[in-house]
């Protein structure tokens, strides 16, 4: 895999595990879905609540975002507050982190937005 390190690391969506989880090749529960994202629980949760959110479009990390995905980001941020509400997380408070490349803690390069909630988050995070 050639690695840019400019911008997000490159990849090819074929071998993308997030890939393989929107298309269905890896089953995995959605807690939320629509036209443009999926929300699923993270396999080793940080918080007592622990989603990922991700749009359906491969896009390796924020370094790649175009133009054109302006509302796409929009759009996670507004699922997110939804998911707040509907998880009942809104009042006491809930946490969106988005890792860009290895040295911030970014292991999967399918953009991904971590939401986090159910105890008190501290600041400044590690
Ligand atoms: P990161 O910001 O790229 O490190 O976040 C990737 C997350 O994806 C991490 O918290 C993993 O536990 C999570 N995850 C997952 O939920 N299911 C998977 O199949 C894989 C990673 I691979």
């Amino acid at each position: 895999m050639r690695v840019r390190r400019d911008t997000g690391m490159g990849g090819r969506m074929e071998d993308c595990i997030f890939c393989k989880i929107i298309r269905g090749d890896i089953p995995v529960a959605r807690v939320y879905e629509d036209d443009l994202v999926i929300a699923i629980e993270d396999i080793a949760p940080v918080a007592p609540l622990h989603l990922l959110i991700m749009p359906k479009k491969h896009i390796a990390n924020s370094l790649d975002l175009q133009p054109e995905d302006d509302a796409l980001i929009g759009h996670i941020f507004r699922v997110a507050a939804t998911i707040a509400r509907e998880k009942g997380v809104a009042a006491d408070g809930f946490r969106i982190v988005n890792n860009n490349n290895a040295g911030a803690g970014q292991s999967v390069f399918h953009v991904h937005f971590h939401f986090l909630a159910g105890r008190h988050l501290t600041w400044p995070p590690g």
